[in-house]
């Protein structure tokens, strides 16, 4: 019953989100709701986590000058961060509330460690920079502070943080001026925000600068004039809904590996992306519209005449160009045409090299081939995207907290039975409750059930669950901390800013085993996917974990060694084969590899079996801006899996292999999940006097992703590293030839993994794997054993498709595609001497032992690879831009008025019923 019920009233409220909110007259639950929430590793018990600015005197009139009160709002209770000495911590999580109102600044305000600057979302608040504005540091908001020179927090750490419902305005500054200063990395996020920047370009205003990191993900903002509005340099990001209006560029993309815009909407603007910098790795853009702007993206690629031949990249899918004069425009001139009625890149356009069937071979073309529509995952025409629901219609009165259950968070006390009472009680009052889990770390020695139908928000990003105890201990024996669902159960889920941890050895842990249903309808914006945002795993590294410095110092020093009181999870989330229909956005699957509380940041070993693994039979997952790092066996997995939309992917090898290889220590290969067996298929590499790649990088390495028997699966964008070996980066060195491991990515059909012979390989089992702009760094191939190759007919068999047999570190294979139905498949599990030698295919092919799968009846044609000599690392040093400009007065100061009802360039999500005009 509450099914049924609950699916149609909570439709009703989704397809209501859109409509304008008339102003509130209660407080946004988030301030209303009493404030319970701890930072319970902290020594100070008195700390206070959460912060209104009016309480630390910020007036908000429009008139007062409120830096101070709102600097102190965000530093009060000895915390880390602005120019203290700190260079990471969790103990001193903070969330800073911003109710209505226009708060002046006359000079910067400096954000913290871990913290959430949130505004009301229902009526945003506005933080303006006077006229005498005096930017001290970077930005109105400066997220990383450079002290000599340097950031204060290492960009690539920068964790643990979340912008939200707030609109900066920079116009009453007359000279240069950025409104949000953000170097940031994995699980930080700006959401909802708006940028009113000076339409005059003279004056040099910017939205957001960022020059680097390891991010992240931002999304539904809204950018109104400036000179940028945004300058980006990171190694990857996931930028999605983003809409600019009347600045000179949209978007200056100063560096990159890889990075992904979906929903891109530039309106009068005279450049859309400039990315002609000439460290740009790929640039993916999917789902966007330009328009009334005279050149939509301006490219600094020159074919064949890069040292990184796979550099500045452009993958365009469903993009439409309209009133533009050049879509792309090149060094030598147009690259895609632009007209006054609108060009539209409808299915895709690939600028770069395309590894179809090997290569590189420069490409600049349109091929619709390889660009298949999963049509399961769109809605409209555009794919499905969704953000992290903020409950502006729900009252405080409506949360149930987890303070009410009896849950302590304390990290002392055993909340295994309050918060599944937290839990249980939100789904029976779906849909008019929701579960609030306060701050705080959550001991558990038992499994926690979120049930179908229940919506759940953390805290701070710092509601925390640990799981504990015997029953997590045991690697034969895996045990769920967190399962949504049963097997077989059918429901709805909404599930926001939560952690998911283990505390000590857990060897058996599994973090969060998701086996949930979602049902669909004939309209997904009436029945949408269950969703995760901001739902990270989080494995050692932080107080309270006994993962830390003290327990799991790394030990380069010692062959082979694994300390068991760091063996800490078996896997870190699976979803399951009954589960379907999830949207996930900004997840971060993290086995630490340092301790963040460590003033030195020093690099532990904590050991993870796996990272992500997705069995879903009926799929329709979604995967927005998540990574996995540093697990033993892979990072990614899709297995037995169909119809997945994932971008940006990104991966890092674990620091500590090859010393121990892998999948050391979780030697047991469980079939049952389809676990890669790397004594099997590294030995078929190296014992047939073969010999090994150049440079001899290990095989026993993590891999990055792996898809095995996975149908329909797209990934727009990935970034997948191997830095180390026994922590030392010189395997990945500019100019050292990436030797860090032989592998990173395997597609491959499902084979028995103990019958060597391919008669078991069903090739209709993959198809439909499109790989978008895959950069890897430190492995000699992207490719790897087990790579597959789709065949035409029998005898004319040419190869359709295949990876990258060489690597080099920020270029790119720009497109790596398998046809939607090939009609034979073949699977090489060769070495990979082979793979990676000048020659024809078919002599290569020839030369199967039994050991390797492969199916000796087929023969490629115009199979040659060849390697290349490996590219070198290219090193960002951080140049910052002008500080200061002589741009007089403004002559315009005319904005465009920001009224209630947004002029949505795209229509709603519950328009599902025709393709969109654009
Ligand atoms: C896109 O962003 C706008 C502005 O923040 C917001 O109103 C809209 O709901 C967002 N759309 C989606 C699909 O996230
Ligand atoms: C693009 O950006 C570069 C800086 O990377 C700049 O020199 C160039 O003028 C820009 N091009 C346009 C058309 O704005
Ligand atoms: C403009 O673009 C449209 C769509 O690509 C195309 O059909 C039309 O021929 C173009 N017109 C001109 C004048 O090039
Ligand atoms: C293998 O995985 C399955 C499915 O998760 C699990 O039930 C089983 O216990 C695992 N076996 C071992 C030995 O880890
Ligand atoms: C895997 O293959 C081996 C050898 O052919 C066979 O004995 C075994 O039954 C197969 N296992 C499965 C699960 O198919
Ligand atoms: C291969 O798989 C397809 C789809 O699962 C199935 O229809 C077909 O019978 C299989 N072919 C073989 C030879 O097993
Ligand atoms: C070169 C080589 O060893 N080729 C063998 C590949 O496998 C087929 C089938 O087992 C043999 O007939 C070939 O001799």
């Amino acid at each position: 019953m509450h099914l049924f019920r609950g699916l149609g009233l909570l439709a009703a409220s989704f397809a209501a989100a859109a409509v304008a909110q008339a102003p509130p007259t209660t407080p946004y639950w988030m301030d209303g709701i009493a404030h319970n929430g701890i930072a319970s590793f902290n020594a100070d018990k008195s700390y206070v986590l959460y912060r209104n600015v009016k309480d630390y005197g910020a007036v908000g009139d429009g008139a007062t000058d409120d830096t101070a009160a709102i600097n102190a709002a965000i530093s009060a209770g000895n915390r880390c961060g602005g120019f203290t000495a700190c260079v990471g911590s969790t103990t001193t999580p903070a969330v800073v509330f911003f109710p209505a109102g226009t708060y002046m600044i006359s000079s910067s305000i400096i954000d913290y460690y871990y913290t959430q600057l949130i505004g009301d979302p229902r009526d945003m608040p506005t933080i303006k920079a006077t006229a005498s504005f005096v930017p001290n540091i970077i930005g109105m908001l400066d997220g990383d502070v450079y002290v000599n020179g340097k950031l204060k927090y290492t960009s690539t750490n920068v964790f643990f943080r979340q912008l939200r419902n707030i609109r900066f305005d920079t116009t009453l500054v007359p000279g240069a001026v950025t409104a949000v200063h953000w170097p940031s990395a994995q699980a930080t996020s700006i959401q909802n925000c708006v940028f009113v920047l000076s339409p005059d370009a003279t004056r040099q205003h910017t939205g957001i600068f960022m020059e680097e990191g390891s991010g992240g993900l931002l999304n539904d903002l809204v950018f109104y004039g400036g000179t940028y509005g945004c300058q980006l340099g990171n190694q990857q990001y996931t930028m999605r809904n983003l809409t600019f209006f009347n600045a000179e560029t949209a978007i200056l993309q100063i560096w990159n590996w890889a990075w992904t815009y979906k929903s891109i909407y530039v309106y009068d603007c005279q450049v859309g992306i400039n990315m002609t910098g000439p460290i740009i790795g790929s640039v993916t853009l999917v789902d966007s519209l330009f328009d009334n702007t005279p050149v939509g993206v301006i490219s600094g690629r020159v074919p064949n005449t890069q040292v990184h031949p796979g550099a500045g990249s452009l993958i365009m899918e469903n993009v439409v160009f309209r009133q533009v004069n050049t879509a792309v425009l090149g060094p030598q001139g147009t690259v895609v045409p632009g007209n006054a009625t609108g060009t539209v890149v409808k299915k895709g356009f690939a600028y770069g090299n395309v590894y179809v069937p090997n290569g590189p071979n420069v490409y600049q073309s349109f091929n619709d081939a390889y660009f298949p529509e999963l049509t399961e995952l769109r809605l409209g025409n555009k794919y499905f995207e969704r953000s992290k629901p903020q409950y502006d219609d729900v009252p405080a009165s409506s949360f149930l907290t987890a303070r009410q259950f009896g849950a302590k968070g304390d990290g002392v006390t055993d909340d295994t039975v309050a918060l599944n009472a937290l839990f249980h009680e939100a789904a029976n009052e779906f849909t008019d409750s929701v579960a609030f889990v306060d701050a705080g770390y959550y001991l558990v020695t038992d499994t926690i059930h979120i049930p179908p139908n229940v919506r759940i928000v953390g805290e701070a990003l710092s509601a925390v669950i640990l799981g504990t105890g015997t029953k997590f201990q045991d690697m034969n024996a895996p045990y769920p901390v967190v399962q949504v669902g049963q097997p077989g159960d059918v429901g709805y889920i909404e599930w926001s800013d939560m952690i998911v941890s283990t505390q000590g050895a857990m060897a058996g842990a599994v973090l969060i085993e998701y086996n949930l249903e979602t049902p669909t309808g004939p309209c997904t914006a009436t029945n949408p996917p269950s969703g995760m945002w901001d739902v990270h795993v989080r494995v050692g590294g932080f107080a309270g974990s006994q993962l830390q410095l003290a327990q799991c110092n790394k030990t380069p020093q010692l062959s082979n060694y694994v300390n068991p009181a760091c063996v800490a999870a078996y896997l870190g989330l699976h979803i399951t084969r009954s589960a379907s229909n999830l949207y996930m956005e900004n997840n971060w699957i993290w086995t630490a590899d340092h301790d963040i509380e460590d003033p030195l940041s020093s690099q532990i070993s904590v050991f993870s079996g796996r990272g992500i693994l997705v069995e879903s039979e009926k799929g329709r997952i979604w995967m927005l801006a998540t990574c996995a790092e540093h697990h033993v066996k892979y990072q990614y997995q899709l297995a037995n899996t169909r119809n997945v939309w994932m971008g940006l992917i990104q991966t890092e090898t674990p620091y500590f292999q090859p010393n121990p290889p892998a999948p050391a220590p979780f030697n047991p290969v469980n079939t049952t999940i389809h676990d890669p067996d790397f004594e099997l298929d590294c030995a078929a590499a190296t014992d047939n006097n073969e010999g090994a790649l150049p440079g001899s990088p290990p095989c026993a390495m993590a891999w990055g992703l792996r898809l095995v028997n996975a149908q329909n699966v797209s990934v727009y964008g990935a970034g997948l590293y191997s830095f180390f070996n026994n922590y030392d980066t010189s395997c990945s060195a500019p100019g050292n030839g990436e030797l860090c491991q032989a592998r990173m990515v395997y597609t491959g059909a499902l084979v028995n993994e103990t019958n060597v012979n391919a008669a078991n390989v069903n090739s209709t089992d993959v198809a439909g794997i499109e790989i978008y702009n895959l950069n890897t760094i430190g492995s000699q191939n992207q490719g790897s054993l087990g790579i597959n190759f789709e065949w035409g007919e029998a005898e004319e068999a040419e190869m359709r498709h295949g990876m990258r047999p060489d690597t080099a570190s920020t270029s790119s294979s720009a497109l790596a595609s398998s046809a939607a139905s090939p009609s034979q498949g073949y699977i090489c599990y060769g070495n990979w001497k082979e793979l990676c030698s000048l020659g024809d295919i078919e002599d290569v092919l020839a030369k199967n032992n039994t050991k390797r799968r492969i199916d000796t009846n087929k023969k490629a044609k115009n199979g040659s690879l060849t390697v290349e000599a490996p590219v070198s690392t290219i090193v960002y040093n951080g140049t910052l831009p002008p500080a200061t400009s002589t741009a007089s007065a403004p002559t315009t100061t005319q904005i465009p008025s920001l009224s209630s009802s947004f002029p949505l360039p795209v229509p709603s999500q519950t328009d599902c019923s025709s393709e969109y005009e654009w």
